[in-house]
């Protein structure tokens, strides 16, 4: 890999991250520095065509092959779009990555969690962010967030595959990406995304540029 970094951030839906994620590279963007933003699933032409598969509610999916899908999603992803980026040097931030996997097919969907390590890196190539932020929040937070944002929508939708789940499955995927930052300490830090935007983006900024002086200074 070169010199690039690479931030991921992570949560339960509605806890924050396109929101920060777009926060964080206009502030890296107006400091001079080179930024991509992009997200799984879907963050190529064909991770396109595997989202819409892999959201949609009426796509009748055995859990095994919601599984592959996400992680073809992010074979592609980590291929075509992540490491050259990185290579050229390039800050990436991504909304969702291999801990999502971790975290919903894992902690909530059931699978084994050394089995769903061994498939991410086989997924990723190997390539782990620099910085992994978890935007916590309560469950009930999150979605309350999103059926508001849905119902300001001008062409309202349907659940997705996600959305559509209960309480507990979110409860477990929040519970998930708490252990998941326990056990990574030194890669995964948590932000209480209940805090106003702005105290959230500054603690993220501050992660970041701790991050940033590190690496590249
Ligand atoms: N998935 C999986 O199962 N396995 C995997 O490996 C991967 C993904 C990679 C993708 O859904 C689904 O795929 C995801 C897990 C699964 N589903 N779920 N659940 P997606 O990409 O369509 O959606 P999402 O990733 O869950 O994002 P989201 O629902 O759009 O939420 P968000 O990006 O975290 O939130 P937001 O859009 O930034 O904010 C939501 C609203 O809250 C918005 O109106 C904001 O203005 C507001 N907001 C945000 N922060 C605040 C604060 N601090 N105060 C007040 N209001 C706020």
């Amino acid at each position: 890999m070169g010199a690039g970094v690479f931030i991921t951030l992570e949560g339960v839906e509605g806890s924050g991250k396109t929101t920060h994620a777009k926060i964080l590279a206009d502030a890296l963007r107006a400091a001079g520095r080179d930024v991509i933003i992009t997200h799984e699933p879907g963050g190529t032409r064909a991770g396109q065509a595997i989202r819409a598969i892999f959201l949609d509610p009426a796509v009748s999916l055995d859990l095994a092959a919601e599984l592959l899908l996400v992680l073809a999603d992010r074979a592609q992803h980590v291929r075509e779009k992540l490491k050259p980026a990185l290579a050229a040097g390039t800050i990436v931030i991504s909304d969702r990555y291999a801990d999502s996997t971790v975290a919903y097919q894992g902690y909530a969907r059931g699978f084994d969690l050394d089995f769903l390590r061994e498939l991410n890196r086989l997924a990723t190539d190997g390539i782990m962010p620099d910085l992994t932020i978890v935007l916590d929040c309560r469950v009930p937070t999150g979605l309350a967030r999103i059926s508001q944002r849905m119902s300001g929508a001008s062409s309202p939708r349907r659940p997705d595959r996600f959305e559509g789940e209960d309480a507990d499955f979110h409860a477990r995927v929040r519970q998930g990406f708490l252990e998941i930052a326990r056990d990574e300490p030194g890669r995964v830090r948590v932000v209480d995304s209940e805090q106003s935007l702005e105290r959230v983006s500054a603690e993220i900024r501050r992660l970041v540029d701790e991050l940033l002086e590190r690496r590249c200074p």
